[in-house]
């Protein structure tokens, strides 16, 4: 090639440069590729504009009331975990900045928001602490994944401009994760916690006791935890028992929360906008309790013997007897002590056939308060727990089972549908709260597809991303739920696996309007958004 070549070519190169250069600044949006929506759940109301604000150190925070703390703080840590630098808050309303504003009304109703982002500035408008945190995580959604990592290396984000109003379909957008079959840590509790809010979900229920652990401290009741918190060779709770009480056969498995860890937790999700719903299952599921306490919870003349569904033997609390109920009022106070919430969930599944039929207490029952069946004598016990439950200021919340027959508890009580939808239904007419989680759709702990490489459990059909999404509950319900069930959980692998993606179809099926609801787009924001996140927490989450 000539010299002169040479030297034409170089100013060709510089001159288209230059000419880039010049377009860049008159469309300063022109190296970001056009917005598309990513955010899950699907906001009501969102426009992309043209341009992004930089978020970067020099960036500062403005709030015009106190209800925007929790959502300040989480991005604030995040950002440090990400970046390295802390934003400053600032007294007055300046350019750059991230301005948390209060709105006399709610935005739509309760936990709803409004974001816009501009080149010049943020704005999330709330009209409670709940709708500044959910304008804060839709915000933290249109950041780069790393917004969720903790390795300190992005200093610079660009967001999209936009205007989003949005706001929550049903109040109740709950999960359960069941800690007495295998035991979680305290770190895995809220890692678990903290997933759930970034997907907008706000109610964490902890399935502390079942017949194979009671998990959470009881100070009146040391041997609930001494006893009732370990199991395998050595102790008084069996290992074996089949299917349930799966694990390495060798070990003794053990493990509660303290009550200092219980309020730790609590503490934790209420900065995500989180309440927690204990459980504490009762009568049947309660091998744990009753071999803790055979003498206060068992009637020792009873010579009934009989196995629950998953074939645990005589794990059932007798209603009989005056010292079940102190016994249950002592730890109920305990319970509803830590628990902030107004809820407290009494279990009340699965009762097996055939527990209480040789008890002489429970006849001579039955005889005096005229009671016919044995959903009687059940409806007599839940009748006097929601007594017990008045007294400590709470409300009863319960498995579906707590309303069958003549059931007496009080009408606020709030109602979980879990054997299909019709249930649901059933107990929405009856005029209660009613949280949708069939199994069909919602058990986290069954097969996303039925092969025996899958783990979970196949007694119910299997549930796949596709089948949470099309889930379609009644306006009418509290809300839905999904329950991680933890006899296969044997680690925490299995437990993010099965759990991810499918909470995402959960997040946007209890939030997003139903109009909003398409497959195919929220599989594309699935991979997008979703799933290099979940990457950069290091979730096992399964790949499809
Ligand atoms: C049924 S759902 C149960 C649980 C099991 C679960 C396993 C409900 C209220 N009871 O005890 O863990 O199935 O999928």
């Amino acid at each position: 090639m000539s010299k002169e070549k040479k030297i034409k070519g170089r100013i060709s190169t510089r001159y288209l440069f230059r000419f880039f250069s010049f377009l860049l600044f008159i469309f300063p949006t022109a190296n970001y590729p056009a917005q598309t929506n990513t955010i899950i759940p699907h906001p009501r109301v969102l426009t992309f504009k043209e341009g992004h604000f930089t978020l970067d150190r020099s960036t500062s925070l403005y709030r015009n009331s106190g209800d925007s703390l929790h959502a300040i703080t989480y991005l604030q840590s995040h950002l440090r975990q990400a970046s390295g630098f802390t934003l400053s808050i600032r007294q007055v309303p300046e350019e750059r900045q991230i301005r948390f504003l209060h709105t006399d009304t709610p935005i739509y109703t309760k936990e709803g928001y409004i974001l816009i982002v501009s080149d010049k500035n943020i704005i999330v408008k709330a009209h409670d602490s709940a709708g500044f945190f959910y304008g804060t995580i839709t915000l933290m959604q249109m950041m780069d994944a790393q917004i969720w990592s903790t390795n300190k290396n992005k200093n610079v984000w660009h967001i999209p401009s936009c205007y989003i109003k949005d706001a929550p379909h049903y109040p109740w957008r709950g999960m359960m994760l069941d800690v007495s079959r295998n035991f979680f840590s305290v770190a895995y509790v809220k890692k678990f916690i903290d997933r759930m809010a970034q997907y907008k979900l706000n109610r964490f229920h902890w399935h502390l006791t079942d017949d194979e652990g009671w998990r959470i401290e009881i100070r009146h009741y040391p041997l609930l935890t001494k006893i009732g918190a370990r199991r395998g060779p050595g102790t008084k709770l069996p290992f074996s028992t089949s299917p349930a009480m799966r694990g390495s056969k060798n070990q003794v498995q053990s493990g509660y929360y303290t009550q200092p860890q219980i309020r730790e937790i609590i503490a934790y999700a209420k900065a995500r906008e989180i309440e927690v719903i204990p459980e504490i299952d009762l009568p049947g599921h309660a091998k744990a309790a009753v071999t803790a306490y055979p003498k206060l919870l068992l009637d020792p003349e009873d010579t009934s013997r009989y196995r629950s569904v998953q074939k645990i033997a005589n794990n059932t609390i007798n209603p009989a007897l005056e010292s079940t109920y102190i016994f249950l009022d002592n730890v109920i106070g305990e319970v509803a002590a830590l628990f902030p919430f107004r809820y407290i969930h009494l279990g009340g599944d699965e009762v097996p056939k055939g527990a209480w039929s040789n008890s002489p207490a429970v006849k001579e029952l039955m005889r005096h308060k005229g009671l016919k069946t044995r959903k009687g004598v059940e409806n007599y016990f839940f009748t006097r727990m929601d007594r017990i439950l008045k007294k400590h200021g709470k409300k009863l919340a319960g498995w579906q089972e707590v309303i069958g027959g003549r059931s007496k508890i009080r009408r606020s009580s709030l109602i979980m549908a879990w054997k299909n939808p019709k249930a649901g239904y059933r107990a929405i007419r009856q005029g209660y709260p009613t949280v949708m989680a069939p199994v069909q759709y919602l058990y986290f702990d069954q097969q996303y597809l039925r092969s025996k490489k899958e783990p979970g459990h196949t007694w119910s059909t299997p549930v796949s991303l596709k089948k949470v999404y099309s889930f379609t509950p009644p306006g009418s319900a509290r809300g839905i739920q999904a329950c991680l069930w933890s006899e296969t959980l044997l680690n925490t692998k299995i437990a993010d696996y099965l759990a991810w993606p499918r909470t995402l179809a959960l997040s946007e099926v209890a939030w997003s309007p139903k109009e909003k609801k398409n497959w195919h787009d929220f599989r594309r924001r699935v991979k997008q958004q979703a799933l290099p996140r979940l990457k950069a927490q290091q979730i096992h989450y399964r790949g499809y």
